[in-house]
């Protein structure tokens, strides 16, 4: 299965692909967790990432790309893949888009993790305290709010004319957000 999880920061995106990575049986690619990978490295992405990241806002759409070109060339995405964090534009969206007709790999499924902004600010505040991750301060937590109300949100939109999308109530427990991800990914055929 190949599916996009779509949702605002602290909408639960990385917490649930952790969770469905183990259902599917399927990697879990997190283009945040792979720039973080690289500045931990000191590469020169890494360098290049490190404070446009801490400051709330956009990797350049070239690196990203290249990025997800190498990770999706590798043979453990061939099974599917759960893609998280990424695409964040409509440039993004329809590279996306393009590479994955090119590989034949149609994306099924968009699930989009709706959160109101209050309860997104209340959770990533708590993360802050829990893992002091330098994107989380306050300052940089309203950048990368207005960063996706101006250039994430339009994706959702692309992806519901493609007829992929799904949207799906981000609010309560894990169990409860996991449950309703796993109803929204049964095949209308088989709803009834
Ligand atoms: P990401 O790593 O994608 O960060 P994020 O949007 O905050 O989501 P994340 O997955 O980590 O958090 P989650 O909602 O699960 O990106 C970081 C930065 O990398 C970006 O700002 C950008 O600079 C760069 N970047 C990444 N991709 C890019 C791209 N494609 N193009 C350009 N730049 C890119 O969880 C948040 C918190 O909520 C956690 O503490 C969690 O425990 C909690 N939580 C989750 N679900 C909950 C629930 N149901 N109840 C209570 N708490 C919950």
């Amino acid at each position: 299965m190949r599916l996009v999880l779509l949702g605002a920061p602290g909408s639960g995106k990385g917490t649930q692909a952790a969770r469905l990575k183990e259902h599917l049986q399927v990697p879990h690619i997190s283009t945040g967790d792979l720039l973080r990978a690289e500045v931990a490295a000191g590469s020169k992405l890494g360098l290049e990432a490190k404070e446009v990241m801490a400051s709330g806002n956009l990797v350049s759409d070239e690196i990203l790309l290249g990025m997800l070109e190498d990770r999706f060339s590798r043979p453990d995405t061939r099974d599917g893949f759960i893609l998280d964090g990424y695409p964040r534009n409509l440039a993004q969206a329809d590279a996306l888009d393009k590479l994955l007709t090119r590989i034949r790999q149609p994306m099924d499924y968009a699930v989009q993790l709706d959160v109101p902004t209050d309860l997104l600010v209340e959770r990533i505040a708590g993360r802050a305290k829990a893992e002091g991750r330098a994107d989380d301060s306050p300052e940089s937590v309203r950048t990368r709010l207005k960063v996706y109300d101006d250039q994430t949100a339009p994706v959702i939109e692309f992806y519901r004319q493609h007829g992929q999308l799904t949207v799906v109530d981000g609010v309560g427990g894990l169990d409860d957000v996991f449950n309703r991800i796993i109803e929204a990914l049964v095949p209308a055929k088989e709803v009834g």
